[in-house]
Parts: C-alpha cells; structure tokens; sequence
C-alpha cells in the first residue's frame, strides 16, 4: 500500500470514530485551516533585530541561550528561514514583528521609525499571504538600561518611550490597512526591580500616565488593535515588576485594550488556561503568548504538554477562536532555529486540532447532569481517540509534510544554506 493510501485509510477509520461520538473531522479541519497563528520573528536570530548599532539583547529581562550555528545575519535570511519554517507548517498563518526589525537605510532611532521602514516587511507578507501582528521593542536599547522604560522618573526617558510606542501603533495600523486585517500591536516593557523597592507606586502611576499617552489617538480597530503583556518577574526584575498582571489587566478593561498573557508570565503552578474564560468576561478580545517556561519564564520551544492541550480546549470550548489572537513567544538557540518554530507552531496547530475534535457535547452532558463520573472516564478516554491520524491527512491535504518527514527539509536547507552562514569576530 502506498504511503498516501495508509493515511487516507487511516484517516477514514478515525472520521468513522469520530463520528459515533458526534464529532466531525472534516469541519474540524476546515476550522483549523482558518485558525491563524502569529509566528514570532525573533525566534530566527535570538532576539536580535536588525538595528545599526552594537546593542545586544540587554537591559531586557529576557535572555536566548545557545550557540547553534546558522541564525539569521539579515532581515532577507530572516525572511527566507521563516518561508523554510512556513512551508513545513499546514495552513496560513500571521507574521509577528518586534521594531527592532526595522530595515532603515541609516539609523534611525527607535522613536522616529515610520512604517516605510517595515516596507520590506510588508511587501513580504502580503506575497506570502501573511497578515502582520506588530511589537514595540522597549529594550535592547541605551535608553532602556536603568531598567525603566515608559514608568521611568526620567522625563526624557519616559518621553523617548512614549514616543516610541506612539510611532509604533502607526506602524501597526499601516500593516493593519495594507494587509487588510488588523495588526495587533503589543506593548511588554521591562521595568522592574532586581531587589525589593521602597515605591512601588510612583512607576505604576507613571507607567499608567505614559499608557495614557500612547492610547490616546484613536485608531481605526480594522486596522490596529492595541495590546499589554503583564509580566510576573523577569531576569534582572525579580523583585518588583512594574506591568505585573493585576496592572494590564486594569488597564485592559479600563481602556478596552487587549491583554496579553504570556504563558510563561506567571507562576509555574498557575495555568493560562485558566484565565481565558475569566478575563473574556470583561474584555472583548485577548492576545496570547504561547511559550513554554522551564522553571522560569525561558522561553523553551512550545511542545505538545498537558497545558497546551488544555489552553487550546479552553479556546475551542468557549467559542473564543474570533477573540483570542494565538501568536508564539519563544527563543532557542540551542537548536536549529528553523526546526524550533516548525516544532512549536505545529504543536499549537495540533493542540486546536485535539480540541476541535473533542467530543464536547457528550461532555458537557455528563456534566449538566452531574455525572462526574462520566465526564472523568470519558475525558481520559478521549486521550486515545485517534487524533494523529487527523493530523497527518490535514498536513497532506495541505501539502506539508507528513509526520516527522519535514525534518528532511530543515536538515537540507541547514547543509544547503543556514550552516554556511558565518559570523565576524567569531
Ligand atoms: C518578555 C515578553 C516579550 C518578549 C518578546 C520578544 O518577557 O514575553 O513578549 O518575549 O517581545
Ligand atoms: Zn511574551
């Protein structure tokens, strides 16, 4: 039999049993063709960014560790490994920029970037068929080094950060018009405290005051749509984070912004999960990091975990697809980065697509009816229906490689390409 006959059988067998449970496969994967996942940039060269200038990754509270060879030199070998990654992923997906990524023919300082410097960018994803979801990068930068950016005491810092996010939104809603969907435009700001401060107060006040500033043009929601990642402690800010969840999440409602919850944002026992029917009672839309942390917030390759499964069921469960925006926040450099975001990015496709398939009339059923008794052995049952077979169709029907095949391409591509690729000083 050949290979394409085992997974169209396979497939067959699994909508067969899908289907005594009521559940139909190929409107799930017709959902999950048109569920869009931002893919994150900055996996393809470390959070680096493409500024004329020596700044590395700091002043950030973010750190990529690993020295695998072939990360990305240019915005062009950007684009290309990202195309690579693109091809092995099924479906279309959503490009997600950070400023940094700026292609300015001189240097341009981060509070005078205009969206002519992202036309790159945006030429890019329009012939990829890619919406665009856009950051401010408020570190990596001399200006954000005392470790306050928008909730500094400095009023020329603060100022430079305001304006900063006030031409970023620009940018977004230029991304946002052009491509015809809006450009959710994310804020995560590092200031904090390494140790334990006396005011607490004063820099979320001014934290609050600057957000103010930023917000206070009223931008077209076709186009833009504003976001603010809290954050629980980074390196550096261990003791004291200024946009801690409790601030964004007031802010959020206040302003009707978006909420941006980073998976890793929070204490390792506390679940993402978990928070999307709570703050959906309140906001209309979210956006979510999808990242994997190790013990802190490190940013590992999302993999296929409990939590994931259970973050994607809470989305699909809630009818939430048309009001979270999943986009993916991690950094390895320890492998090759074109795989990481293959891996991660198919492993959130596949967790929508488990929950897609979940019987969840049968579920809710035994629940309303207080069988829980039912609903327990019915959801451990459910981890065994035959998702996989699902999944390799949807990935041949979208003419992406089936199952481990894809690392074939990134291996070629890294002997063909990414493996020459030198670096000065090293
Ligand atoms: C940092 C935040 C932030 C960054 C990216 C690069 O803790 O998660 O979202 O990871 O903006
Ligand atoms: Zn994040």
């Amino acid at each position: 039999m050949t290979r394409t006959k085992r997974i169209e059988n396979a497939y067959e067998a699994a909508r067969q049993r899908y289907a005594e449970l009521g559940v139909d496969a190929d409107s799930a994967m017709e959902t999950l063709s048109k569920t869009a996942i931002s893919l994150h940039c900055w996996q393809g060269d470390d959070v680096g960014g493409f500024e004329k200038s020596e700044e590395g990754l700091s002043g950030g509270g973010i750190m990529a560790t690993g020295a695998y060879p072939g990360k990305a030199r240019t915005a062009d070998e950007l684009r290309a490994d990202l195309e690579k990654a693109l091809s092995l992923i099924p479906g279309s997906h959503r490009l997600n920029l950070h400023a940094m990524y700026a292609e300015a023919k001189e240097k341009v300082d981060r509070n005078e970037l205009e969206p002519e410097h992202f036309a790159a960018w945006i030429d890019w994803a329009r012939a990829n068929g890619l919406g665009m979801d856009f950051n401010g990068t408020f570190f990596s930068h001399p200006k954000a080094q005392s470790g306050f950016t928008l909730s500094s005491a400095d009023e020329g810092i603060r100022r430079f950060w305001v304006e900063h996010g006030i031409v970023c939104r620009k940018i977004g809603a230029a991304m946002g018009r052009e491509l015809g969907t809006p450009c959710v435009t994310n804020m995560w700001i590092p200031d904090g405290s390494k140790d334990i401060p006396v005011d607490r107060k004063g820099p979320r006040q001014r934290l609050r005051k600057s957000l103010d500033e930023m917000f206070a043009e009223k931008m077209d929601r076709n186009c833009l749509l504003d976001a603010v990642e809290s954050k629980l402690f980074g390196i550096g800010s261990e003791c004291y984070v200024v946009g801690s969840h409790e601030f964004y999440l007031g802010y959020a409602i206040e302003n009707k912004t978006l909420l941006c919850l980073d998976t890793g944002h929070f204490h390792p026992t506390e679940v993402v999960s978990d928070k999307i029917s709570s703050v959906l009672t309140f906001l209309d839309e979210i956006l979510l990091h999808v990242s994997r942390g190790v013990r802190w917030d490190s940013d590992h390759v999302v993999i296929l975990s409990d939590e994931l499964k259970e973050l994607a069921a809470e989305i699909v469960r809630g009818g939430y697809l048309e009001r979270v925006h999943i986009g993916l926040d991690f950094f390895d450099a320890s492998i090759n980065r074109v795989a990481a975001w293959v891996i991660g990015t198919r492993c959130m496709i596949k967790a929508l697509l488990i929950a897609m398939l979940e019987p969840t009339q049968n579920l809710r059923r035994a629940e309303d009816a207080g069988d829980c008794t039912a609903r327990l052995a019915m959801l451990e049952e459910n981890k065994t229906l035959p998702f996989g077979a699902v999944w390799d169709y949807y990935c041949a029907r979208q003419d992406v490689p089936v199952a481990e095949n894809w690392l074939r391409d990134v291996r070629q591509y890294e002997t063909e390409v990414t493996s020459l690729r030198t670096y000065a000083g090293k």
